[in-house]
Parts: structure tokens; C-alpha cells; sequence
């Protein structure tokens, strides 16, 4: 008898593997930026096969762990992570993941490039993107909102590449009342009146309930002063910092770290807040209004790693297509593998096009180079193109593990991980609904449906007759929409919002020739 061991999926070079990377980034970065960015991008892509992967396995193969009490009964609250995990966090800023983006050498370009090194990263990253994220995120609140000297205090750090200075952030808005909806958060804010190091203007005494990344050194968070209105618009936007001088936690217990269903490298934490010092940051009753300013960064980030990890998904399936047999011939060469392949890469480029438009988009705004309606798109696409990438992530997850078979439903395989991280793109930072409804209020306040209307009637993919037809399907609900009331808009805002994907995505395929 002759055994048989079927050979697994292996990784390689992922810039490399990536015709659709490629081919976008040398038609649309000018020479000089392509000289920088692509050889840095060759050389990630060789670490994502290799040292980042194995760290990335060493942090999902030791999860978190939190100790409250050390031996003798001090409530310390540490939180203990793999070298795996710091491993990703130093590599993380020394390859510029977040600074790249506010170095701005290259104006709106710098936003593309740097989110190329975020797409190749994160798959080897065990959702080390998350934290990254919340630092892009509150760096950009910090620089459009803060006080000078608690930029020149924060930013330096949230931007470094020196791993001894680097620093993260979280983003704390869930409570026990809501994740969604946070007009119900009973986190208190009282003034302060002691000395502090980043100025703080207030004690916060409150419970949050889902706060990622406990192990960053700063936090945005919304809190309600006292007097403030009942609802979201009582809300207001604090910068607090998790550790004194000496290293202890600054008034926050933590209860526990999550269980979650996947990211579980990731250390989400339930903590309570007993008179943490905390700074206003905006006006009071805004914090809604400014900490949308991150969402809308780590909206884009979402799209991006679910681009990255379809990518991911893809890679191992198509290896393992031209390595397991099956009726006599590899995967490969059966046409109906074939076809189930084809139509998910095409799903993956459709992504693909539409994550790096608004990347693009979002280069422009913060370098000062958008024009009015294109900035009316970014804001209407924005909540579109996350629902839209995480649902075909958690699609294409789903396919990839069936291909694999029994082997993907088998844990030491780490095929499962996709399905598991893959459910994380459509749950964090809103959700389907909330975003549809999201586009909803863009349409309302940014006047955004015209703009796409004059888009879509103008773009070049017109011409597909395909195209023209999802077209046509799209002003009929529009046309009968018109004639109805808020809760007929309310009712079909996901139908629409998926429209709105399907069609950008598919015109942006044509317009880049993905
Ligand atoms: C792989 C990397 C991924 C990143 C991972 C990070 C992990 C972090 C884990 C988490 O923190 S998960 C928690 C994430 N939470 C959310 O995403 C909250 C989802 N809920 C919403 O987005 C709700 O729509 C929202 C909380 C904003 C509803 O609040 P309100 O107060 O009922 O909304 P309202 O009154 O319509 O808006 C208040 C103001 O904000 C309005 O401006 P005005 O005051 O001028 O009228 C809105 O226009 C504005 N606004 C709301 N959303 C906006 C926005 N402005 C710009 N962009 C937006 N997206």
C-alpha cells in the first residue's frame, strides 16, 4: 500500500502574486512615486510570506490574556500578549503603516501607497490592522481638531516608525446600551482640576463595553459632561491616555477580555473608567460629529484589510487548485472549479477598484485637492463601500474554506480563521444596516444622490450593455422611491446601498481595466 499526504497551500511573495496590485499602482502613481513606493512593497510583500506570517501564527496560536491580581493581591489589570504580537507591532511602524499616509510626500498618492503597505500587511497581521486603524483614525481627529500642543504631544507618536516611540490607539464608543447606537452612553465626564501632562479638562466615570486594543497608550472616547442634554447630541469627544508616569493605569479597571468568535489575537477589553483624566477635544455636545471623523478612516481600513483578506483567501485557493487532485486531474483543470475561482477573483478586483478610488478620494480631501463633489463622494461612498467589501469578504471566505473541503473545516489547518476574521469586516464599525442608512444621510444632508446620478450616467462602463441594464434597474427603485415617504427610503436603504456598490465597483473595473 502506498500512503498519500496531500501537500498544503503555501504563501509567497504577495506583491508579487498580485497582477491587480500591480497593474493599479503603475497606472496610476506618477514615475517618481512608483520608484519609492514599489520596491518597499516588493520587500512587505516578501515579509508577509515570511516573518510577519510566522508572527501572525504565534499570535493567533497565543491569544491575550488577562491577569487582574499579581501574586499578592495588587490589582494590576495587565494585559499579556505574545511576542508574535509585538513581533507585528514594531514591523508595523517601522514599515510606516499609518505614517506613509501623513508624511504626504506624494500629496493624494501618499494615502494610495499607504494603504497598499496596510493591504499587504494586514493578512499577515492577526488583525494587528485593528489597532493600526484606531491610530490612523484618531491621528486624523487629532490634526483636524486638537489643541497645537496636544498635537505636537500625540502626533509625533501615533506617526512614528521607531518602535521604542511608537504608540496606538483605541476607540472607545461601545456601551452596555449600544454598539450602534450610542446616544444612550452614561459614560460621565466632571470637570478636572488637577495638573495633568496633556492638559486634561475632565474626569470620566463610566463603563465601555467593547474596546479594542487595550493595550494602545491613548484612547478617543465620547463621554457626557454634566448638564449636557440627554441623546447623541450631549455626547462629546475625549483624548484620554491609558498609563501615568510610572506606568499604572490611569483610573480604568478591567474587568475582562472578550471571547470573541474570531480576531483572537486581538485583545477587546470590558473596562470601567473611575475618574479618568480625559480632554475635551471640539466643541462640547460634537463628539457624534467628530468621532465620525475616525469611523470614516477606520471605514476605509475595514475595506481594505477585507480586500487584503480576500486576496489571502484567493492565493491559498488557487495554489492548492494546482496542487490537489481530485477525478483525475488537478483543481485547476476542472472547468466548473475554474468558473467558481473566476467569478470570485472577479468579485475581489471589484473591490479592489472601488477600495483604492476612495483611498484615493480620501488622499485628495486631506491634502486639500478634492473638489466639492468629489468630496460629496467620498462621504456617500465611504459607508457603501464598507458593507459592500465586507459581505463579499465573508462570501469569498466562505467559498475558499469549501474548496479546501474537509480540510477547510479542520482547525490546525487555519483555513477556519478566514470564515472566523472574515465575519469581523461587517460587524465592526457598522453594520450593513447602520451603513445603508449612513449613505441615507449623506444623500439627505450632502445632497450626494445627484453627484451619483451624474457619475453613473456619464462613466465610461455606460457603454457595457450589462452595465446599462443594473443601470436602468437602479433609476426604476430611484423612480419609485421619489414618490414615496422616509420610511419607503428607510425600508430599501440596504437594496440601495448594495446598488450603489454594484455599480461602482463594476464601473470603476472598467475604468481602471482590472
Ligand atoms: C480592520 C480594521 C477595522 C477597524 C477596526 C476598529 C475596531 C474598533 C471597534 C469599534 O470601536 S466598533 C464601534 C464602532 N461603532 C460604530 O461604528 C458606530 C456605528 N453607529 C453609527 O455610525 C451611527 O450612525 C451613529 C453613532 C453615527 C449615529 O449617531 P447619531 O448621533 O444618532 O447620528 P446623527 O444625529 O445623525 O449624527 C450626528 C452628527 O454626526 C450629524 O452631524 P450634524 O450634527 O451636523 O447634523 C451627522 O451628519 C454626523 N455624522 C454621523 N455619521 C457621520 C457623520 N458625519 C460624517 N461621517 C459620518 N459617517
Amino acid at each position: 500500500m502506498k500512503n498519500f499526504y496531500q501537500e498544503g497551500p503555501s504563501l509567497t511573495n504577495s506583491y508579487r502574486n498580485d497582477e491587480t496590485l500591480q497593474k493599479f499602482l503603475k497606472a496610476i502613481l506618477p514615475p517618481e512615486v512608483q520608484k519609492k513606493a514599489l520596491p518597499h512593497l516588493d520587500h512587505l510583500g516578501n515579509r508577509a510570506a515570511t516573518d510577519l506570517w510566522s508572527w501572525a501564527q504565534d499570535a493567533e496560536a497565543r491569544p491575550p490574556i488577562h491577569v487582574p491580581f499579581d501574586p499578592w493581591g495588587r490589582r494590576i489589570d495587565d494585559i499579556r500578549v505574545s511576542d508574535g504580537w509585538k513581533n507585528l507591532e514594531k514591523a508595523a511602524a517601522e514599515e510606516g503603516i499609518v505614517a506613509t499616509a501623513y508624511d504626504r510626500q506624494h500629496g493624494a498618492f501618499s494615502r494610495i501607497y499607504q494603504m497598499a503597505l496596510l493591504y499587504l500587511y494586514s493578512p499577515s497581521s492577526a488583525i494587528f490592522s485593528c489597532p493600526l486603524a484606531m491610530t490612523d483614525g484618531a491621528a486624523r481627529a487629532l490634526e483636524l481638531y486638537a489643541p497645537q500642543e496636544l498635537k505636537a504631544r500625540a502626533l509625533p507618536h501615533l506617526l512614528s516608525r521607531d518602535p521604542a516611540t511608537f504608540w496606538t490607539a483605541g476607540q472607545w464608543m461601545t456601551e452596555r446600551t449600544g454598539g450602534s447606537d450610542v446616544s444612550g452612553t452614561s459614560t460621565d465626564a466632571s470637570p478636572y482640576k488637577e495638573a495633568s501632562e496633556f492638559g486634561a479638562t475632565h474626569a470620566l466615570h463610566g463603563t465601555k463595553w467593547f474596546t479594542s486594543a487595550t493595550t494602545s497608550q491613548i484612547a478617543l472616547t465620547l463621554a457626557r459632561p454634566a448638564g449636557a442634554p440627554a441623546g447623541s447630541k450631549g455626547l462629546s469627544l475625549f483624548y484620554l491616555e491609558l498609563r501615568d508616569k510610572k506606568n499604572h493605569l490611569n483610573h480604568i479597571q478591567i474587568h475582562r477580555l472578550k471571547d470573541k468568535l474570531g480576531t483572537k489575537a486581538l485583545p477587546t477589553a470590558e473596562l470601567n473608567l473611575n475618574g479618568t483624566p480625559a480632554r475635551m477635544i471640539g466643541a462640547e455636545g460634537e463628539g457624534v460629529k467628530r468621532i465620525a471623523s475616525v469611523l470614516n478612516i477606520t471605514r476605509i481600513y475595514n475595506s481594505i484589510c477585507a480586500i487584503g483578506h480576500m486576496r489571502r483567501a484567493l492565493d491559498l485557493a488557487q495554489d492548492y487548485s494546482s496542487k490537489r487532485k481530485a477525478f483525475g486531474k488537478l483543481l485547476k483543470d476542472h472547468p466548473l472549479h475554474k468558473e467558481t475561482l473566476r467569478v470570485l477573483e472577479e468579485d475581489f478586483r471589484r473591490c479592489f477598484a472601488m477600495s483604492f478610488f476612495v483611498a484615493h478620494l480620501l488622499g485628495k480631501e486631506e491634502v486639500g485637492e478634492i473638489s466639492a463633489s468629489e468630496r460629496i463622494l467620498l462621504r456617500a461612498l465611504t459607508p457603501v463601500l464598507k458593507l459592500y467589501t465586507a459581505k463579499k469578504a465573508i462570501n469569498i471566505s466562505s467559498e475558499v474554506v469549501e474548496m479546501f473541503g474537509g480540510a477547510g473545516y479542520v482547525e490546525d489547518t487555519g483555513l477556519p480563521r478566514l470564515l472566523r476574521d472574515g465575519q469581523v469586516f461587517s460587524i465592526w464599525e457598522g453594520t450593513t444596516n447602520v451603513l445603508s442608512l449612513d449613505m441615507l444621510r449623506a444623500f439627505e444632508k450632502e445632497q450626494a444622490l445627484p453627484v451619483l446620478i451624474e457619475y453613473f450616467s456619464t462613466c465610461e462602463a455606460q457603454k457595457v450593455p450589462a452595465f446599462a441594464e443594473k443601470w436602468k434597474g437602479f433609476q426604476a427603485l430611484l423612480g419609485k422611491l421619489k414618490t414615496g415617504g422616509p420610511e419607503d427610503w428607510e425600508l430599501h436603504a440596504r437594496q440601495l446601498a448594495l446598488s450603489v456598490g454594484d455599480l461602482m465597483s463594476e464601473s470603476l473595473l472598467i475604468e481602471y481595466s482590472l
